[in-house]
């Protein structure tokens, strides 16, 4: 598997992976090659699954996640540019949810705009004291353009997160945590590190194929009402019955042992 890219770098360790974005100069922000490196990095991350358990999702430096999309960049764009520009980091954002394993995103200072909404697009949040989120498009005369209308508002209600793109504000991480946008903050970036480490490792002691069951019904129920999303969810429920992964959890439990799932 390839881990040299420009404007990325890809670390694996044992089951879990590390991948940050190295841009620190410009506070990681997003040019089209960053999302070009996150989009082959990704596809090969998905097709290379088997060996992987969880992934946290980082930014260079102290000082920033990532200060959003490359305005400096934009600013030159034309409009079938800016939607090419804006598809390609939608397919990056789907392509980190549709990982097979669970994505952390570690923040460290500015995730604003499009670092906003990358965040987002991972299974959960931890972030630093310094972290600070927002939706800053409108002050570009822009709006959100890699999903941010949408899962902002799916993730803490449509009517908080109309005042915060509308006004464009920084959200500290205190608002942060109690909107449910983020759930830890930590001190130091080497406290949240090892906690991400911590929590992916607790996460691959269980069924590899139960998290990414869980993981797919709970993104895919987004978009579905609730009717439909239990529908999809006792669909998918019976499909793991019968697993190897199913046997060897429930035969555990009744033979009072630990569940071992590496064993297929
Ligand atoms: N793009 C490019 N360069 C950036 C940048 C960004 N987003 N953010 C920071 N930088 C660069 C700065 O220009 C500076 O470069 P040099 O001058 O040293 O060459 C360097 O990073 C350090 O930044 P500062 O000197 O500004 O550092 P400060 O501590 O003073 O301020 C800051 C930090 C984060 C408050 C400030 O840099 C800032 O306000 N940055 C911009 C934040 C922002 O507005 N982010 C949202 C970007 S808009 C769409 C697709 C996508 C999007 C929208 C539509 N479609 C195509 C539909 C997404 C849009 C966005 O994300």
């Amino acid at each position: 598997m390839n881990t040299k890219f420009e404007t990325i770098t890809l670390d694996i360790s044992g089951d879990i992976a590390t991948l940050t974005v190295s841009r620190e100069k410009s506070l990681n922000a997003l040019n089209k090659q960053v999302h070009t490196d996150l989009k082959e990095c990704l596809w090969q991350l998905r097709e290379n699954a088997d060996n992987l358990h969880g992934m946290i999702f980082t930014g260079a430096g102290e000082k920033a996640f990532i200060a959003g999309a490359d305005i400096v960049e934009m600013s030159e764009m034309t409009a079938q540019q800016g939607y090419d520009f804006s598809v390609l980091g939608q397919q990056v954002s789907v392509l980190f949810e549709e990982l097979p394993f669970p994505v952390i995103a570690c923040v460290n200072g500015f995730a604003l705009g499009g670092g906003c909404e990358m965040a987002m697009s991972c299974d959960f949040i931890y972030a630093t004291e310094t972290a600070v989120f927002g939706q800053p498009e409108v002050k570009l005369g822009l709006i959100p353009g890699f999903g941010g209308t949408q899962r902002l508002a799916k993730l803490i209600g449509r009517n908080k997160a109309k005042e915060i793109i509308y006004t464009g504000r920084n959200v500290s991480i205190d608002e942060a945590v109690d909107l449910g946008l983020v759930v830890k903050k930590f001190a130091t970036q080497d406290e949240m590190l090892a906690a991400a480490l911590k929590t992916l490792g607790q996460i691959s002691r269980n069924s590899p194929l139960a998290i990414n069951e869980a993981k797919q019904v709970m993104n895919q129920a987004n978009d579905l009402t609730l009717a439909e999303g239990l529908r999809l969810e006792a669909e998918r429920f019976s499909d793991i019955f019968g697993t190897a992964e199913m046997k060897e959890g429930t035969s555990a439990f009744m033979e009072k042992r630990k569940a071992d799932f590496s064993v297929k």
